[in-house]
């Protein structure tokens, strides 16, 4: 064995070389690894024992990457050519491939001559994610390999290829049996060398983009079919630009196209927003007073009380992830309501192919209901999931208290509730944690966990792993009104009602969060979600334009009215009827409604988001900005392309946020007082996010 360098070393296996790289944890594309490859390639080549030659990775992955954080770095280093390397030998090449081969790495394997997988590896050029595109010869390879609309779809969606899959597409030229993918490998270049097989470069197979050649309509139908999904984001428009050119250009001339548009998405702010976002995301497991071996509390089985929306889609959540779920309702026809909502889903998701008629019985069969809350003794852990009243979940937890057996974590669904509070009547405070899900639960990707003061390390390290394998993106919050998400967005509801008093309208306000990348403004979103939660007829009297809207029986979309009017495709229209009902009451109120600019408008819905995430900061109730920013991508839709809240604050300028909080106090008060964070930062020159 050969040490190439301090990740890569070189072996003779027989007639066979092969180069194993082991840079943990996932093999990325760092210098050291793409020296490894160049230098083990000419270390294989001068070899005159080795006829063929296997490019193999140790530990949980082919390379999944180029080194995310090392882009956009500028470094004056000799120049290597590892993917030229790896295309231009003069000996067969086999990248042999197991965990996630991706990006970069599914790149390196598409310039070898041939790939060999286990069955659970996976393939992709997941750089849209990023805000990128795979800038190592990816775009003009894979539209040779698999055809045009297949690498459209792949590379705009950043989806992992099965192995199995990727063979069908001709990804992968042959599985190998699992656990044996060395031996495997070097069986398959043996084969290689018996068969005589051709040096075959992926480069140089044209026969599918030819095909597309004159077909423009492939393009043009993928825009229009997407432009939704895509709408403002750069990547998926120059990922297609990039696949055109495999289409239209010679290789070389495609290779350059891909450079040049991949240079564009490197220097530009969506890249660095989403690739911030990338690490973010993980930063956001790490919890500084609860280390990485903090014991865990095995949780193989779960209890959720309450099958209403929410505690369906959270039964969901744990059944999708083969954990065995009880639900516990208090009447036969709420479970099976309950149930009932929860297979009609699992329907719902098999007609359109995204699960097996087999997956909806398996998992429905994960799902157990009871009428009786002893049926969740044995359970690891209990999410309740009931009305928002303090003494309804005061009542439960102490009975809970009783029924489950010693170490069971004890979980709260509640949005805003005190969990102090309710721990406060245990005798188990310890194992009390509010898990707070966002609606609809089995969609959304967002977890905030909520650790209340007498919270255990083991259970709040349990809560996040948890939250990770049901597939959900976690962040540790304190105890506060609102825990952090819903407290910012109040900040922003708040700003979106006044400036209803001050002259903007509704469709206003929703057009400029609309544009800024949300999925829909505050206004469409109430009437979605619909305007009479919490509206009671007999009570009301008129008092705001939501009790005005309800009274007129405007009750959102599900009324055909709301603030909106929604025609027979509930496609939403300003509403003349809203407007005299805010109008009469600005002139009640005796304010004179005045022309508000959209810039205005931005700055006041979302200046104050800023100015209390600096709050939140300062009262710890968040370990850092960046899981601000993590809170409002994945449970608000703020647009990954900018980032996050406090990311974007820093891109404003703190100054300017600051400026803009004093101008408001100045005009309006000390609502908004900036925060004193905010001052410090401003004072010392700092930011939030900016590292
Ligand atoms: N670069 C640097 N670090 C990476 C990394 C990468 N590509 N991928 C993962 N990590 C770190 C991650 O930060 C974490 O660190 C640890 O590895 C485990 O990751 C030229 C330009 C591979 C599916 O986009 O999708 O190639 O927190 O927690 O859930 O065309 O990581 O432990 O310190 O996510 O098992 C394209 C990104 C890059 C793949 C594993 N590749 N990675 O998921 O573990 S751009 C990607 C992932 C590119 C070329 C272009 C996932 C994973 P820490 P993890 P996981």
């Amino acid at each position: 064995m050969t040490a190439i360098n301090a990740v890569t070393d070189y072996t003779l296996d027989g007639d066979v070389g092969v180069i194993t790289l082991n840079s943990p944890p996932v093999n990325a594309l760092s210098r050291g690894v793409l020296e490894g490859i160049a230098f083990g390639m000419q270390a294989a080549v001068a070899d005159p024992g080795a006829k063929a030659i296997v490019l193999i990775c140790e530990g949980r992955t082919f390379i999944a990457g180029a080194d995310i954080g090392g882009l956009g770095s500028r470094r004056e280093e000799r120049p290597i050519d590892p993917m030229g390397e790896l295309e231009r030998s003069p000996k067969p090449v086999i990248a042999a491939i197991h965990g996630t081969a991706l990006g970069g790495g599914l790149e390196a394997a598409l310039c070898c001559n041939y790939r060999v997988a286990v069955p659970s590896a996976r393939c992709g050029l997941p750089e849209v994610n990023l805000g990128l595109l795979p800038g190592a010869g990816g775009t003009q390879r894979l539209p040779r390999l698999v055809g045009p609309q297949k690498a459209l779809e792949m590379m705009t969606s950043g989806m992992h290829v099965p192995a199995r899959q990727c063979l069908e597409m001709g990804v992968v030229d042959e599985l190998v049996e699992e656990g044996k993918l060395r031996e495997g490998a070097i069986a398959f270049a043996r084969k290689v060398l018996a068969e005589n097989r051709p040096l075959r470069k992926v480069r140089d197979i044209s026969e599918k983009v030819e095909a597309a050649r004159g077909h423009p309509e492939i393009f043009a139908e993928f825009r229009k079919a997407n432009a939704r999904k895509f709408r403002g984001f750069m990547a998926p428009e120059w990922n297609i630009r990039c696949i055109e050119a495999a289409v239209n250009q010679p290789f070389d001339e495609g290779i350059k196209t891909e450079q040049k548009l991949f240079r564009e998405l490197l220097a530009g702010e969506q890249s660095a927003a989403q690739r911030y976002a990338f690490f973010a995301e993980r930063q956001a497991n790490k919890i500084p007073d609860v280390p990485d071996d903090t014991p865990l509390i095995p949780v193989n089985s779960v209890g959720i009380i309450g099958a209403g929306t929410m505690g369906g889609g959270i039964a969901m959540n744990f059944a999708n992830a083969g954990i065995p779920v009880t639900i516990v309702e208090v009447k036969q026809d709420a479970l099976d309501r309950g149930l009932g909502v929860i297979r009609k889903n699992y329907e719902r998701t098999a007609s359109r192919g995204g699960i097996t008629a087999a997956d909806v019985e398996k998992r429905m069969g994960l799902i157990t209901g009871s009428l009786d809350m002893n049926a969740l003794a044995p359970v690891d852990m209990v999410i309740e999931a009931v009305f928002e009243r303090m003494d309804i979940k005061k009542d439960i937890f102490s009975k809970l208290d009783a029924i489950c057996k010693p170490g069971a974590i004890l979980a709260t669904n509640t949005s805003a509730l005190n969990i102090d509070e309710i721990a406060s009547v245990t005798k188990r405070p310890e194992a009390v944690i509010g898990l707070h899900f966002f609606s609809p639960a089995n969609v959304m990707k967002l977890l905030e966990v909520v650790r209340a003061d007498h919270t255990s390390k083991p259970v709040i390290a349990t809560s996040m792993k948890l939250a990770k394998k049901i597939g959900k993106v976690a962040a540790l919050v304190g105890v506060c009104p609102g825990f952090v998400g819903n407290r910012i967005l109040g900040q922003r509801q708040r700003e979106a009602q006044k400036l209803m008093f001050e002259g903007a309208m509704p469709w206003d306000i929703d057009r400029v969060m609309y544009d800024f990348g949300f999925p829909m403004g505050p206004f469409a979103m109430s009437d979605l979600a619909g305007l009479d939660i919490g509206w009671v007829k007999e009570n009301s009297r008129g008092e705001t334009i939501r009790d005005a809207l309800c009274e007129l029986d405007r009750r959102g979309q599900k009324t055909g009215a709301g603030y909106y009017d929604y025609d027979e495709n509930r496609v939403a229209h300003p509403s003349p009827v809203t407007e005299k009902i805010i109008q009469d009451f600005v002139a009640r109120s005796g304010v004179n409604a005045r022309t508000i600019t959209d810039e205005e408008i931005l700055e006041r819905c979302l200046y104050p988001m800023v100015n209390e995430g600096a709050k939140i900061l300062e009262e710890g109730m968040a370990i850092r900005a960046s899981d601000i920013d993590v809170i409002w991508e994945n449970g608000y839709g703020w647009p990954v392309y900018r980032g996050g809240p406090m990311w974007w604050g820093d891109q404003i300028g703190l100054d300017k946020v600051l400026a803009g909080m004093k101008k408001l106090q100045a005009q309006m008060g000390d609502l908004y007082k900036p925060a004193a964070l905010l001052e410090k930062m401003v004072a010392e020159g700092k930011n939030f996010t900016r590292v």
